[in-house]
């Protein structure tokens, strides 16, 4: 069947670049509503257009400056640009939400720059999955270069920068140890490095000490990770930033090597969309969360088991499932069994 007159003319807003609709969708996305799965099926068509950048690193690194001054010069090249911060809801980055607002409140007025922020407070699990689909809806819209920050800490914030085209690791001088601590981390999924705040001590040594680490971590592609000096708040080096961006991307071209990435990032968006899925169906009926609830309980209090909670959920949303399921349902169970 095909969609209402009212969802095909908000895909066709999205499309048309009409930036209200462009952030009913992604609201849409954000709060998994109902119609949001039949919305993504009409955008994905129109996606597969612009240039995914990621931007990660320590909070405070100046990842928002970067973004901000790159979202310029690509403006001053007449590209429109689609900019998805998550916001940063650690302790670590307190305040910084209010600091973004502020400092890309210029951008904000751009017609040509769309800026949002997706929280990751009170989302169960479904960040990544809700940022792809936001950067989805903005590729759709136009947007030729999309960029998305995020702080450089947690399981879900890595997973989005690798979804990306091209991955920024943004560091600053001196980390020393911390370069040690989130080498594990982030690492190894920055195709660009950028030191920045270069306008500080310790510059050289930060640079010799990243090049001796991307030197033992040699990438199976053949690609050697640029390092980028910038001073994001004096719009120092973001043209190098720039090039970096469209070399990574030329040399992904060049060795076909953008397909095999585009193969992963579908197949993480597929699990990962299937995890969201099987688990939001498995909570869906009314008496799920008192049950995780008196789970919990027995848990704590050792009178059950992770694994056998886990299982008697399993059970109980099968059970529910055959019941009202039909025939088809029960067929399956009953070959399994
Ligand atoms: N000295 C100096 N300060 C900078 C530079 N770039 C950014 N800053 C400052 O560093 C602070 C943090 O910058 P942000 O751009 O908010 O950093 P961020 O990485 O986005 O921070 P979070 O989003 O909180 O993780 C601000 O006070 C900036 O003005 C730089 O190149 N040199
Ligand atoms: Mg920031």
């Amino acid at each position: 069947m095909s969609a209402t007159p009212e969802k095909s003319s908000l895909i066709e807003r999205v499309v048309a670049g009409e930036t209200r609709a462009v952030a009913r969708a992604i609201s849409k996305v954000e709060d998994g509503s109902e119609d949001a799965a039949q919305l993504m099926k009409d955008i994905f068509p129109h996606t597969g257009r612009g240039l995914v950048v990621g931007i990660t690193g320590a909070p405070g690194a100046g990842k928002s400056s970067l973004v901000d001054k790159l979202a310029s010069l690509y403006r001053d090249r007449k590209e429109r640009v689609g900019i998805v911060a998550i916001d940063p809801s650690s302790p670590f980055s307190g305040g910084a939400i209010l600091g973004d607002r502020i400092r890309m409140q210029a951008l904000g007025l751009d017609p040509g720059v769309f800026i949002r922020s997706m929280a990751t407070r009170g989302n169960l699990g479904g960040l990544a999955r809700a940022t792809v689909d936001a950067v989805s809806i903005l590729d759709a819209a136009g947007y030729s270069k999309l960029v998305v920050e995020t702080v450089g800490v947690g399981q879900d914030e890595v997973e989005i920068v690798k979804a990306a085209d091209v991955s920024v690791v943004v560091l600053v001088p001196g980390m020393g140890d911390d370069i040690q601590a989130i080498k594990a981390g982030i690492m190894e999924i920055g195709d660009i490095f950028v030191i920045n705040k270069a306008d500080r001590e310790g510059v050289y040594s930060t640079e010799k000490e990243l090049e001796a680490l991307l030197s033992l971590s040699g990438r199976e592609d053949g690609w050697q990770p640029p390092i980028v000096k910038t001073i994001a708040t004096e719009s120092k080096g973001i043209d190098d930033l720039a090039v970096a961006i469209e070399s990574y991307r030329d040399f992904h071209f060049r060795t076909n090597l953008g397909t095999q990435r585009r193969r992963a990032i579908a197949r993480w968006r597929i699990l990962e969309l299937l995890r969201d899925r099987l688990l939001a169906r498995t909570l869906a009926s009314d008496s799920a969360s008192d049950t995780l609830d008196r789970l919990a309980e027995e848990v704590a209090t050792r009178r059950s088991d992770p694994y056998s909670a886990v299982e008697e959920i399993i059970e109980g949303s099968r059970h529910k499932a055959a019941g009202e399921g039909g025939a088809q349902t029960t067929d399956h169970s009953t070959t399994l069994d």
